[in-house]
């Protein structure tokens, strides 16, 4: 990369897998998707891809910057846990060290879960700050044997979390895949995607990672940290492909998928939602915008192409886009707050029922 203009290109999803290079780990991760799919269909669950977290464009090929994609997880991990509640198989692709489900509930920033446990008041406390520490030379005290408990405030929440958990795993109904770039994502979806094409209806997908929209090509990446002192920086980047439109004509067109918009301008949401719908022709998708998307997300799905209805005697055509709109009280309960989630998983069950029966 320089500061001098490029020639431009525009990347089709064809052309983008022709030039970008494959991950290391994509063939084992495919190959474990792959059993994960297999096993799911044996027992005829239907399959859900959860996609969660941002991507990241690097800037230097050893990597020291790069843009990234806001996103924390809430989305994807929360949602994943109302699937896996209503018996469906997960396949969570998520940033790396982003929320997780389960896991979410203690994420380290917000709720770390060594503030809900208590060291039995019988043990002989530390007599000083450094014999406390773990990598204390002192060694650790082995009579009696430590017991660590949960304050009684937490516990009811952290039982009914580890129970779940717990009963997930048994059932091994959750697979999990990272991504860190948006080139590792691109690739992903698509090996995911095309493994998911054997369950043709069953498939469902559910895009909630906030994706880049643009990315340096491998090819005009610097090699080495790129060097301050030449005065500003200016990075021109290509456009990321538009990769629905495969996946909703080759990669899986049975599947049933619910693609996200994120806007920071309400007042766009719907027009953006629904210019998405007519380009890609997929199934749903969820609009949301940032400062309200915890409480309010509206649903937009196509009208069937005959729907018109006769209005004294008249044949008055229907609008092509259906909203549904979502919404809960902003202000929830901290010790039990309801979640956005679990209303828009029970409304795309509904729907994905509909369309596992039109087949
Ligand atoms: C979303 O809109 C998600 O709901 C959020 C969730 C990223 C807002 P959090 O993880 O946030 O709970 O903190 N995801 C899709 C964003 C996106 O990149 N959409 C693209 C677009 O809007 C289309 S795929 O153009």
């Amino acid at each position: 990369m320089s500061n001098t203009t490029h020639e431009s290109q525009t990347f089709s999803a064809e052309s983008y897998f022709e030039t970008q290079p494959q991950p290391p780990s994509l063939v084992a991760d495919t190959e474990g998707v792959h059993e994960f799919i297999q096993r799911q269909q044996q027992a005829n669950r239907s399959v859900v891809l959860v996609t969660s977290g941002g991507t990241t464009v690097p800037l230097e090929l050893n990597v020291v910057r790069f843009l990234d994609n806001f996103s924390a997880g809430t989305r994807g991990a929360t949602s994943a846990e109302y699937f896996l509640k209503a018996g469906y198989a997960v396949i969570f692709l998520h940033r790396q060290f982003s929320l997780q489900p389960f896991s979410r509930h203690y994420s380290h920033s917000t709720n770390p879960f060594l503030n809900f446990l208590e060291i039995d008041a019988a043990l002989p406390s530390s007599s000083t700050i450094d014999s406390a520490f773990p990598y204390s030379n002192d060694p650790p005290p082995t009579t009696p044997t430590p017991q660590i408990t949960v304050t009684t405030a937490e516990r009811a929440k952290l039982f009914s979390v580890l129970r779940a958990y717990k009963a997930v795993h048994a059932l091994g109904t959750l697979h999990m895949v990272s991504f860190v770039t948006v080139n590792e994502y691109l690739w992903l979806l698509r090996a995911v995607s095309r493994e998911m094409s054997v369950l043709g209806r069953k498939a469902m997908y559910y895009l909630a990672a906030a994706v880049s929209d643009f990315f340096l090509p491998q090819q005009r990446l610097s090699e080495h940290k790129i060097q301050s002192g030449k005065g500003n920086l200016s990075i021109e980047m290509d456009q990321v492909p538009k990769i629905l439109k495969p996946l909703v004509s080759e990669w899986n067109p049975e599947g049933f998928i619910v693609s996200f918009k994120l806007e920071t301008d309400e007042m766009i949401l719907i027009p953006k939602a629904q210019q998405a719908l007519e380009r890609y022709g997929h199934q749903v998708v969820i609009g949301n915008d940032l400062h309200h998307r915890k409480h309010r997300v509206v649903l937009i799905s196509p009208v069937a192409a005959d729907a018109t209805k006769k209005l004294d005697g008249a044949l008055v055509s229907q609008p092509k886009y259906a909203e549904f709109w979502i919404e809960i009280d902003s202000h929830q309960p901290s010790n039990h707050p309801k979640e956005i989630e679990e209303d828009i998983i029970e409304e795309l069950l509904k729907r994905h029922n509909v369309w596992i029966e039109g087949s």
